[in-house]
């Protein structure tokens, strides 16, 4: 699978434009319960900064980061509770993604739920804590507008940018599972939300 990516075809990656809008009040609500039992935490990184988006899981583990590095865990550290369960609408909405990418077997076991608010934002990185290369990454953009950075094969490589809007499903597998990537600073806008989510769906056990 692959699409055109600044007039680049690139392999691996998928843009479903619009895929989960039919979804986003329910999803918006999703959110909220969960991060009843999990609040948003901005988290600690090795280095002793703090990450500027704030962070939630849901699903059979979750990523976190404080100074002993990143890493997946089964309970969420602040209530050593497990996290929240995946709901069936997330589930159901990354297989279908996947599926339509070309990935019908994805089910996935994380999902991390990022929250930016105006000014936030994610230096360029690759996700590569999870145990399966060979699975996408599905993600899912609600709320404000953001521009993504994509970085290319190599940290060296200059970032192209790419905007993503609420509703906005992309897929991420195969040669483009590790290539940098990361969200410029959250501009404001007019979305109700008044800020963005993304949740990324991942095999990471
Ligand atoms: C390309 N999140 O949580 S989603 C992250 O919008 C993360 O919150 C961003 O990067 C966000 O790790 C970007 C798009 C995305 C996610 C994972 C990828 C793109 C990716 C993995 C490999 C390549
Ligand atoms: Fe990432």
């Amino acid at each position: 699978m692959s699409a055109t990516l600044f007039g680049v075809e690139t392999p691996g990656l998928c843009q479903l434009p619009g895929f989960a809008r039919a979804h986003e009040n329910a999803v918006i609500a999703l959110i909220g319960a969960i991060a009843a039992q999990a609040p948003f935490r901005t988290m600690l990184t090795p280095g002793g900064g703090r990450l500027s988006a704030a962070m939630t899981n849901c699903g059979q583990a979750g990523w976190v980061s404080d100074r002993r590095g990143y890493r997946y865990e089964r309970t969420d550290p602040l209530s050593r509770q497990p996290w929240p369960a995946m709901p069936g609408l997330f589930q159901t909405l990354a297989q279908n993604a996947a599926h339509q990418a070309g990935f019908p077997g994805f089910t996935p076991d994380v999902c991390l739920i990022n929250r930016y608010e105006p000014g936030a934002k994610m230096a360029l990185h690759q996700d590569r804590d999870e145990a399966d290369f060979t699975a996408p990454i599905v993600s899912v953009s609600l709320g404000l507008a953001a521009t993504f950075l994509w970085g290319g094969p190599t940290r060296a490589a200059k970032a192209q940018k790419l905007p993503l809007f609420s509703g906005d499903v992309v897929v991420w597998g195969g040669p483009a599972r590790l290539t940098f990537h990361g969200i410029a600073p959250l501009k404001p806008g007019p979305h109700k939300l008044g800020l963005r989510y993304n949740l990324t769906f991942r095999r990471a056990l």
